[in-house]
């Protein structure tokens, strides 16, 4: 078992891969085969469901269609991948939707500070119609978008102090992922922010160039950036997912079964996915405490203000996303 970056205890505890249902596909006796581009390390939940998406469809394509992985970003960083996508050098990846939002403006939904308030209302938007509504908008410029999974949660972490309040935040050079809304929302709450690629961000972080960085709790631990990064605060303040994009010239070259089956490996991997990132998420906070990490944990209160300093975000952005559909994600809410 490689399981870089993860400890025994998480791994041990991974929830198993579900028995692969559906039987086999038929294709065109020709051969296939998927690179996958992936860019967390092996130790997160990100590849052990694209391991189990893997499983999935050479079982079901009785080897007919091969799945590579290719963690750790080795293949490009999210935007490279996509890139590589729409030109046809590599079949499928599984980036953050927020570097995608100049593509795919709608996306900057899933930027919004806390309009995420339970994994509940993710689920009812992945498996609902806004999540079919927002793969059909990314199924176009050279992608075919094809089902969710989760990044997670986001948590501030930093190499200088313990942070409770948007006030501890001034001074702070904080990296963020290539994306507009992240940079108004570090900037509104008094931070300096400075957008960067993920590929960057460890080397970044050891040599001080930016003094902090903001990523659900599997990432910070099997990235190791709590080695640098001593202080960290459950903010939760933004829900990533990730989505699963595959290139439009290898589609059309699938026979219709094949496409069929991606189709419904994702789906199986969004579901396994999602409950092994929320297994691992609480597990692995307790484990960079008791590595020695200081976490803040926020009261009620303590984010209420975060959010109250935040609510101009939402003015700045809401014309250019859509208001029907933060309206609608929060409707879920009630
Ligand atoms: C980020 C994202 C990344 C992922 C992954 C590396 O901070 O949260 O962790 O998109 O591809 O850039």
């Amino acid at each position: 078992l490689a399981l870089v970056g993860l400890s025994a205890q998480a791994a041990s505890d991974m929830p198993p891969m579900p028995e692969i249902t559906g039987g086999k596909v038929a294709g065109n006796g020709q051969d296939y085969t998927i690179r996958v581009s992936i860019g967390t390390t092996k130790g997160g939940a990100q590849y052990r469901g694209a391991e189990y998406f893997e499983k999935i469809v050479e079982s079901r394509s009785d080897g007919h269609v091969q799945v590579q992985l290719f963690d750790s970003a080795q293949l490009g960083d999210d935007l490279q991948a996509v890139s590589s996508l729409q030109s046809g050098t590599l079949e499928m990846t599984l980036p953050s939707t927020s570097p995608l939002v100049k593509m795919f403006p709608e996306f900057a939904v899933f930027d919004l500070p806390f309009l995420f308030p339970t994994t509940d209302v993710v689920d009812q938007v992945f498996d609902g119609d806004i999540g079919d509504q927002l793969l059909k908008v990314a199924s176009s410029k050279g992608l075919v978008a094809i089902g969710w999974s989760e990044n997670g949660y986001r948590q501030l972490t930093n190499s200088k102090h313990p942070v409770s309040s948007p006030a501890d935040l001034e001074g702070l050079k904080i990296r963020t992922m290539q994306n507009p809304i992240h940079l108004d929302i570090w900037r509104t709450l008094g931070a300096n922010p400075t957008p960067m690629s993920f590929a960057e961000l460890f080397t970044a972080l050891e040599q001080g160039v930016v003094d902090g960085q903001e990523n659900p709790w599997i990432t910070i631990q099997s990235s190791k950036f709590n080695e640098v990064q001593p202080y960290a605060t459950e903010t939760n303040h933004v829900y990533t997912p990730f989505i699963t994009l595959v290139s439009k010239r290898y589609w059309d070259r699938l026979p219709e079964g094949y496409q069929q089956l991606l189709v419904d490996a994702a789906q199986d991997m969004s579901r396994y996915e999602r409950q092994v990132s929320r297994t691992l998420n609480d597990q692995i906070k307790q484990e960079l405490k008791d590595d020695g990490m200081q976490i803040t944990e926020l009261t009620p209160g303590q984010v209420a203000v975060f959010q109250k300093k935040l609510a101009p975000v939402y003015d700045h952005w809401r014309d250019q996303i859509g208001g029907q559909l933060i309206d609608d994600i929060r409707e879920l809410s009630q």
